[in-house]
Parts: C-alpha cells; sequence; structure tokens
C-alpha cells in the first residue's frame, strides 16, 4: 500500500509540474546516441564473424551475434571520399573529394557549405565528437569542430604521412613501411586545432582514442549523444601495444585489429556499466578495403576481389555490424547498404531534418535495423580512386557492370569490352557474364548514364596539392 502511495505521489507531481497530463505524453522520447566505430583499411575477411580464420575478434564477434550483420554494405575505395561520404551522405564526386585523398599540404578539404551528420544530430541537440583520423583536410576551416563536432582529439590525415628521412627510394620507402618506427612518420596528434603531441605515439593510440570516447560517454550520459571514432589502424605502417605485443596468430596485422577488438569490447562495455546500451545504436565498420602491396602487413579482403584502391568489390564492400540491444536483434542482413545511408538513417532515428536542399544520395535503413523489412537500396555507384570522378561500375541488385577497367591506384582506363557479373552467385567476380547477358548490361549502361546526370561538376578538392605531388592514397 504505502509503495502504490508513493508512486502515485510522483505522477501527480510530474502531472502538476508539467501542467497537463497530455503535455506529459507529448514529451518525446529520449532519441538514441550514436557511436560509429571506424576501423583504417581492414578488409572485409578481417573479422572472426566475416570469416578469419586466425584473427580473433570475440567482442566484434559478441556484436554481431547480437546485432545485425551486414554482407553487402559498401564504402569508397580510398580514405578521404569514404570519409567524405559517411559524413554527408553525399557521394564525394559532388564534393569534389572523388578520385585520391588529400595530403598534409593539401589546400582543400569538404568545404565547411556540406551538412554533416555531426550538424543534423546538433541541431536536435546531440553532443558531439570526433576522436581519431579525420582526413577531410586539415587547414582551421575544414577541421571537425567547424563540421558539427563539439571537440575533436586525433590524428588529422593517415598515420603514414609526414615521412621523414627526405627523399626515399621506393625500396627504402617500402622497407620503412614493413618495419616502421614511430620518428618515420612526424604525424600531428591534434586536441580541437593544437597540435599536443608530435610525433604522434601510435602504439598506444588505439587505446587512447578509446579512452578519449569513453570520457565523452560518460561526460554525456544524460543527454544524447553522437561519437564518431576513427581509429588510424589497421592502416600502414601498423602499431600496437606492448600488451598486443605477438598477440595474434595472424602477426603484426592480427595484432593491430585484435588491439582494436578489445577496444571496442571497452566502448560496450561502458554503454552496459552506464545503463545505455538499449538507447545507443553502435556500428563498426571500415573506410575501405585492404592495402594489398604491403604483402602480411596488409589485410584480407576474403572471398572478394582486389583491395583498396580498386572497385572490385574488394576494394569498397566493408564489414558493418549494427548494434542496439533491444531494437535490433540478431540478425544478418543481405540487401544493399552503404556508408551514404548513415546521415538519413541517423536523422530518421533521432527525429532530426536531413538537409533538402541538395541531392543525397542514401536512404533509410532504420527500417531493415528493426526488422521491418529489406534494405530500400537497390543501386551502388563506384568511382574510381584516380581521376576525380570517373564513374568505374555500375550494381543494380545482383548485377554490378564495369565500365572502366578496375585498377589497383593507376590511372583507370575505359574498358574496351565492359565486364558484369552476378554477384550474388559470383562474389568474387570471376565469370563475366557480358556476352550472355547484353540486355542486362544495356539496363546497367542507362542506370550510370541516368545517374551520371545528377552529379554537377564542383571544384576538386584532391587537385590541390602544390605542384600537383599527386594523389597517391
Ligand atoms: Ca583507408
Amino acid at each position: 500500500m504505502k509503495m502504490r502511495f508513493a508512486v502515485t505521489g510522483i505522477l501527480i507531481a510530474a502531472f502538476i509540474g508539467s501542467g497537463s497530463i497530455s503535455s506529459v505524453r507529448a514529451q518525446p522520447r529520449r532519441p538514441p546516441n550514436f557511436i560509429i566505430i571506424l576501423a583504417d583499411d581492414q578488409g572485409y575477411g578481417d573479422l572472426g564473424s566475416y570469416g578469419h580464420p586466425t584473427i580473433r575478434t570475440p567482442n566484434l564477434d559478441r556484436m554481431a551475434a547480437e546485432g545485425q550483420r551486414w554482407t553487402s554494405f559498401y564504402a569508397a575505395p580510398v580514405c578521404t571520399p569514404s570519409r567524405a561520404q559517411l559524413m554527408t551522405g553525399r557521394l564525394a564526386v559532388r564534393t569534389g573529394l572523388a578520385g585520391g585523398v588529400l595530403f598534409p599540404d593539401s589546400t582543400g578539404g569538404l568545404q565547411p557549405t556540406e551538412i554533416t551528420i555531426a550538424e543534423v544530430l546538433k541541431a536536435r541537440g546531440y553532443a558531439t565528437a570526433a576522436v581519431g583520423k579525420w582526413h577531410l583536410g586539415v587547414l582551421p576551416e575544414y577541421l571537425p569542430m567547424n563540421q558539427g563536432f563539439d571537440s575533436y582529439f586525433g590524428i588529422p590525415y593517415s598515420n603514414d604521412m609526414d615521412q621523414t628521412g627526405g627523399t626515399l627510394t621506393a625500396d627504402e620507402r617500402f622497407r620503412r613501411y614493413m618495419d616502421a618506427k614511430i620518428e618515420y612518420f612526424n604525424v600531428p596528434l591534434m586536441r580541437n586545432a593544437t597540435i599536443v603531441e608530435r610525433p604522434a605515439e601510435q602504439t598506444t593510440i588505439t587505446k587512447r582514442y578509446t579512452d578519449e570516447g569513453i570520457q565523452f560517454i560518460r561526460a554525456h550520459r544524460n543527454q544524447p549523444f553522437f561519437l564518431y571514432l576513427a581509429h588510424n589502424l589497421p592502416h600502414m605502417p601498423l602499431f600496437r601495444s606492448k600488451e598486443f605485443e605477438h598477440h595474434s596468430q595472424r602477426g603484426l596485422y592480427g595484432d593491430a585489429v585484435e588491439e582494436i577488438d578489445s577496444n571496442v569490447g571497452r566502448i560496450l562495455a561502458a554503454l552496459r556499466e552506464l545503463k545505455l546500451e538499449s538507447n545507443t545504436l553502435v556500428l563498426y565498420t571500415s573506410d575501405n578495403g585492404p592495402w594489398a602491396p604491403y604483402l602480411e602487413q596488409g589485410g584480407s579482403a576474403g572471398l572478394l576481389r582486389g583491395a583498396k584502391a580498386s572497385t572490385w568489390e574488394g576494394g569498397m564492400r566493408v564489414p558493418a555490424v549494427f548494434w542496439w540491444p533491444g531494437t535490433i536483434t540478431s540478425s544478418v542482413a543481405t540487401g544493399l547498404g552503404s556508408e551514404l545511408d548513415l546521415l538519413q538513417t541517423f536523422a530518421s532515428l533521432a527525429g532530426a531534418q536531413a538537409p533538402t536542399d541538395r541531392v543525397l544520395d542514401g536512404y533509410d535503413l532504420s527500417p531493415t535495423l528493426k526488422g521491418n523489412g529489406p534494405s530500400p537500396r537497390h543501386s551502388l555507384f563506384y568511382y574510381a580512386s584516380t581521376g576525380a570522378g570517373v564513374l568505374s561500375a555500375v550494381r543494380h541488385d545482383s548485377f554490378k557492370a564495369h565500365f572502366v577497367v578496375p585498377t589497383d591506384g593507376a590511372a583507370a582506363a575505359a574498358a574496351v569490352n565492359p565486364q558484369l557479373y552476378n554477384l550474388d552467385e559470383d562474389p568474387s567476380e570471376k565469370f563475366d557474364l557480358a556476352a550472355k547477358r547484353p540486355d542486362v548490361l544495356a539496363e546497367l549502361r542507362a542506370l550510370a548514364d541516368e545517374h551520371a546526370k545528377t552529379v554537377v561538376t564542383v571544384k576538386n578538392q584532391i587537385a590541390t596539392r602544390p605542384q600537383s605531388k599527386g594523389s597517391r592514397p
């Protein structure tokens, strides 16, 4: 009796405090928190849950078992366009960031007029933090705080930039990647717009990024938040902490991935400890495929053909695990998804407004995440990693046509004979069906032509290096 009275008393107080019953009912539920954990150059085949035989990723495997694991989720062939797409929901060709990557001396970047996920969520009252690799421009106007983030802590570009040692031969350079030392790569670690460490101590960077992320989660446990946690690893050169030295049967690359896995576990444990897990959507994914030239220190695209920088599946298809206990149930999604879909998906889940004054290339995946039907996405456009906007291939449902010969970083060349693959039956792109199915090839050509009409030429931000030093990823 006493309990019942006490509860009623609280309810009465709530009604008095808010004016009326209807206004209590009208109070919006707190929107969910979002966390994106992005690996760099981690291949499609490099997690236990995606079939790797020796890399042990128990935390990510548990996350996949509890959440929704996507088998046809796409990013871009290299870092900068991938991150531009993830942030804006727009193909990188629309923001001038297709066809290569930015360098420390590039004067271009993601234009402040672009609207990022962080800006969309900030307008809905979210606290926002970017931790880790940015790679969307290093001049002050391009840093995360000018793109909707309240704070930034990280290496602002790839961990192999700012190389020391003067002019090196290709062989010398290769050896320095394969037997890396911190001082070979004079990359800065920044807090907001200030350099706080240089060269960044990369052996502890995965752990320190995670520490920063957990600190942000704790500080904002009582309000909606968006944490973008973009690890610099396992991009070459590979580093790991003492604790993870010789941790993996897969060698140094496995050590780096297993350290990331362990730190993903720390994030999920913090959410559980703070009882935020039922109101937080966590996505784990990668920005592009594995970096093949680095032999056993590069990752694996599993059964997919090709690697980073190519528009074969292995260059752009990445692991994607969505986790949100109580809302997302244990499942595997085999439909098409893309990092381009995150902005609209998060906006939908948050009750926020996605931009309506520009072309967006995403779909709202939230019904699929909640188990209410297959992915709404049916098409994908593959832009080459060179050439500032070369449409290399198109996928529609099962079929993919290559109109440009996929390359691993060399200049893309127009295909004399376009190639056609059925990716459901032939995920490794081994059996060219172009001669057998000219009807399908023609449909995909028409789809590519329709898409091309929506692309307006904008200033190329990649080609802003002094003396045209190139745009090698
Ligand atoms: Ca990358």
